[in-house]
């Protein structure tokens, strides 16, 4: 048996390590980070909407907003302090769907959080099934902490892209840097092209 165990092990650690864009380590727990407190804001005054660069804003009600249909995904997140995470479940809705019945010729928009984060991303980014506004984790209630009651999540870009606690997105004609952003961090944040900082 023990050389069937090696074995096996070997294959899933390359198998995994193959899934690690350069200069990231795996790990198995979910690290918290927050540039600030965790809001707590009530479902019964969370809205999300879209707004800016728009014909029209459009909200939805917590309510209204569990009504939508939503997709299950699995996937690998990348944090830019070097930390990468396998197989993370998330529920929620396609941002597809959100920007559905709207009309824009805008190519970027930024995502605002309560607490007043923000990230900047193009259009092109979050559409085309590469983003989801999720409010569960491993089929729980998304916890506060992780940015509860919903956050952004567009796990091809670097996890700071993946606003916590997020009430919209605003469309933006020019390309804004968001939080981050304006500390230096890179614009586009892919992260097997290690787009940490800006210049790399
Ligand atoms: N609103 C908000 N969203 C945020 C952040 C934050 O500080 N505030 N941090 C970002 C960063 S740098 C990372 S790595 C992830 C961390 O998410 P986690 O705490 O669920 O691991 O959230 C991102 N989204
Ligand atoms: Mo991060």
């Amino acid at each position: 048996m023990a050389p069937v165990a090696r074995g096996f092990h070997g294959r899933r650690r390359t198998e995994e390590s193959g899934r690690l864009p350069p200069g990231q380590y795996l790990t198995l727990d979910f690290p918290v980070l927050s540039a600030g407190p965790t809001p707590h804001t009530p479902t019964d005054r969370w809205s999300f909407s879209i707004d800016g660069a728009v014909d029209r804003t459009i909200s939805w009600t917590w309510e209204q907003f569990l009504a939508l249909p939503t997709e299950e995904v699995t996937v690998d997140i990348h944090c830019v302090t070097k930390w990468s995470k396998l197989d993370t479940r998330w529920r929620g809705v396609p941002v597809d769907s959100m920007l559905h019945n709207v009309s824009t010729s805008a190519q970027y928009l930024t995502a605002w959080s309560d607490g007043g984060y923000t990230t900047n991303l193009a259009v092109s980014d979050v559409t085309g099934g590469k983003a989801w506004i999720v409010y569960e984790y491993d089929g729980e209630a998304l916890e506060p902490e992780h940015g509860g009651p919903a956050r952004l999540l567009v796990p091809a870009l670097y996890f700071w892209k993946s606003a916590k606690w997020v009430r919209g997105l605003r469309l933006t004609d020019e390309d804004e840097p968001g939080f981050w952003e304006g500390y230096g961090y890179h614009n586009h944040g892919d992260p097997w092209r290690e787009q940490r900082y800006q210049g790399d």
